[in-house]
């Protein structure tokens, strides 16, 4: 993987969590190098043929108003290297800086706006996984930029503030003019912090495609997006790491000690001082 990082110095990194953690969303540039981010793009218009191939439509018509969106859903099933993507270091060093040790890979999309493009629902990526109360952080997207990224191509837009939104009925009504692009340079990351407001942005240019890979991470205790178990081919499997088969759930014991470890009653509370 050492060919996919460039060298990327800690306080850059140690800004963006800073930033990630009180706006809701940081942009780190450079997290992989132009050419890489080329390859990453023409293997994901091959992944996409694959997808189609293999019968997962590439489209979903309750999701994008038209077929200038593309979506390809089950990239680490696809290829390697965005297996190799989704456990870039800067990444889960991003994710790990707000979930802690543990953390499931949810889910892993491609969103691509081609010309003509126009913006899915409102939401946030936590809204989608877990009902409100949102009080803390369990869920974040390291979003990466495989072209340049901007208001006119469609740069995805997010409500300003709206990481600290904790019940769905404080989503303002005059969202639409709240919306703010994200923008970056192809080689970066965003990470958004799962509590935002965001939506595709229209891709208002002539012949400029804007594409994105989502990397959906959550905290252990949320279900993933997609049971990676019955995906991953059993060859894709066996060769994962071990951090990469917890990573993805794909171990017997899904849910147990990930939150609380239990402690005999009377270690916990031991006889003598029930007397007292
Ligand atoms: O494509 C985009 O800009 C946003 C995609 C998104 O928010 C999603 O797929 O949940």
């Amino acid at each position: 993987m050492g060919s996919m990082a460039p060298e990327i110095d800690s306080g850059t990194v140690e800004a963006a969590k800073v930033h990630l953690k009180e706006e809701g969303w940081c942009v780190i540039p450079n997290v992989i190098s132009e050419e890489r981010t080329e390859e990453v793009l023409d293997r994901l218009w091959a992944a996409r043929d694959a997808s189609e191939k293999q019968g997962d439509p590439t489209r979903l018509a309750h999701l994008d108003p038209n077929e200038s969106n593309i979506r390809v859903f089950y990239l680490m099933q696809l290829d390697a290297i965005f297996r190799e993507l989704i456990q870039h270091p800067v990444a889960v060093d991003m994710v790990k800086s707000v979930l802690g040790e543990n953390f499931l890979i949810s889910n892993f999309t491609a969103s691509i706006a081609r010309p003509g493009s126009k913006s899915m629902g409102l939401h946030s990526d936590m809204s989608l996984v877990v009902p409100d109360p949102w009080k803390e952080i369990w869920a974040l997207n390291v979003i990466w930029c495989l072209t340049d990224v901007y208001y006119e191509n469609g740069a995805t837009l997010y409500i300003p503030g709206s990481n600290k939104i904790v019940y769905e009925n404080e989503v303002p009504r005059n969202a639409r003019q709240l919306l703010r692009p994200f923008e970056a340079k192809a080689g970066s990351i965003v990470v958004m912090d799962g509590r935002v407001w965001h939506t595709s942005g229209a891709n208002i240019t002539k012949d400029q495609d804007r594409a994105l890979l989502f990397g959906y991470y959550t905290a252990p205790h949320l279900r993933q997006q997609v049971n990676w178990t019955a995906k991953l081919p059993e060859e894709v499997k066996k060769d994962l790491s071990p951090e990469m088969t917890d990573w993805l759930g794909l171990r017997v014991n899904a849910n147990t000690g990930m939150v609380r470890t239990l402690r005999y009653l009377d270690d916990e509370f031991p006889e003598e001082e029930k007397a007292k």
